[in-house]
């Protein structure tokens, strides 16, 4: 019998993470759980205030760079714009994203459609493609996506936004046989409904008491769940990779099939 190797304590210490989205729920947990455990972070989003909210709290570990990641030319110039010492990027965490709407799909409205490609496909896909080089050439980093549940499980309105998941989950995937020979690695996170968050809030355009509604009487998953997945994904030994996590409240399971009957 052949003597299992043992497994290394901890990574190699991975020391600056991208998190998108770092000005609200997942994106803004996800930061601060990295800050704790000694990563330094360079939070982007639109709200360039409320990066600089967290800048004050970590002013040595906390780079803000605000920059719609819709935007091709927005990112590649932030990006551009990185001080020498925060541009080897060992961790991208593709968060920032959005769904809008939830009617049906004859009804929806091509600028809601259009805003989610654009961010949720467009941005995530840019944003990997401009930080993946310097990984490759360092032979080392890891891509967090954070998907949906919605990429797997269709469900009335979810049209566009449920695509924009699948699409990420692929991407994830096919960034794993792309990178097959490296030291890189790419985890793709799949939450369920989650509260705390202004994912609802943005998806009703600011009708919050719709949006408080999707959580009624419900223990939804917590930003600070995610985040202690994600800090779970960067702690695995450096052989091992999470492919795809799916996550639910216990709360969240499957309903049956739906049959029209005439
Ligand atoms: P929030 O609305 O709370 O946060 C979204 C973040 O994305 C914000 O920081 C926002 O920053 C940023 N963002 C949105 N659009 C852009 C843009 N064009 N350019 C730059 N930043 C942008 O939502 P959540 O934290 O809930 O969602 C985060 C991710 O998790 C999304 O991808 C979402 O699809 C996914 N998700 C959410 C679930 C949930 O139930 N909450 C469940 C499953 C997945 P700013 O507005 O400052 O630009
Ligand atoms: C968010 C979860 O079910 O609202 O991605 O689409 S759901």
């Amino acid at each position: 019998m052949t003597a299992t190797p043992p497994c290394p304590a901890a990574p190699p210490a991975a020391s600056i993470a991208l998190v998108t989205g770092a000005t609200a729920g997942f994106g803004q947990a996800i930061s601060r759980a990295l800050l704790q455990a000694g990563w330094r972070v360079i939070g982007t989003g639109r709200r360039a205030d409320r990066l600089e909210a967290l800048r004050a709290q970590w002013p040595e570990a906390f780079l803000p760079l605000a920059f719609d990641v819709a935007g091709r030319a927005a990112a590649q110039g932030a990006l551009a714009s990185l001080p020498a010492a925060w541009q080897d990027v060992d961790l991208l965490v593709n968060n920032a994203g959005l769904a809008l709407g939830l009617e049906r799909a004859d009804q929806a409205s091509l600028d809601d459609w259009d805003r989610m490609i654009d961010t949720n496909i467009r941005g995530l896909a840019t944003l990997t493609r401009l930080l993946l080089p310097q990984m490759v050439r360092r032979n080392r980093g890891y891509v967090i996506n954070i998907g949906s549940i919605a990429g797997d499980w269709p469900y009335p309105g979810g049209n566009v936004y449920g695509a924009t998941k699948a699409f990420v989950k692929q991407f994830s995937q096919n960034l794993r046989a792309d990178l097959a020979g490296t030291a890189i690695r790419v985890s793709n996170v799949e939450p369920g409904l989650c509260g705390g968050t202004e994912f609802s809030n943005v998806r009703f355009k600011g009708d919050d008491e719709r949006a408080t509604s999707v959580y009624a009487g419900v223990q939804a998953i917590s930003p600070e769940d995610i985040a202690r997945i994600v800090l779970w994904l960067v702690q695995q030994p450096p052989h091992v990779n999470v492919n795809r996590i799916e996550v639910m409240p216990v709360a969240q399971s499957f309903a049956p099939l739906s049959v029209a009957r005439g």
